[in-house]
């Protein structure tokens, strides 16, 4: 908010006034931010797929549930190594810190659709839905994700 009293104070001052409101105003509207969504592309036969994301919050929320229409059902998962083998178990409120990035990542939480409707293709785009709370509030933020070769 410190930035939009600046706009606001450069608003009396400058021509760059108008754009400064522009940009104030689409950053309170889009304070959390979902960035780089991917998932791999699936072999003939599989069902199930991870689903990669960074997530920015200006302000602390929650992502409390996500859903694509790529597939019968989606959650969040956490990954743990247990003696070598990677488990992976479902998240029901995952913490988003103000400021801070959480990156859903390889080896690590990921978003997982499964029973998936139709093969993933590389250089398709799968929407998802992430389903955040903040203050009290919900909302639902659509991305794309991008489809990756299987190689990547
Ligand atoms: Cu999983």
């Amino acid at each position: 908010m410190r930035q939009c009293s600046t706009a606001l104070w450069f608003c009396a001052n400058t021509a760059v006034c108008i754009a400064s409101l522009i940009a104030c105003a689409a950053r309170v509207q889009a304070a959390v931010l979902v960035e780089n969504a991917w998932v791999r592309a699936t072999v003939p036969g599989q069902k199930v797929a991870a689903v990669y994301l960074d997530i920015h919050s200006d302000a602390r929320a929650t992502l409390i549930g996500v859903r694509s229409p790529a597939a019968s059902t989606a959650e969040v998962h956490s990954t743990s190594n247990d003696g070598g083998v990677a488990k992976m178990r479902q998240v029901q409120r995952l913490d988003l810190p103000a400021g801070q990035t959480v990156r859903l990542a390889p080896n690590g939480n990921h978003i997982m659709l499964m029973d998936i409707k139709q093969p993933l293709q590389a250089g398709a785009r799968v929407p998802v839905v992430l389903i955040i709370e903040q203050k009290g509030k919900k909302k639902w933020i659509q991305v794309q994700a991008e489809v990756r070769p299987v190689t990547q």
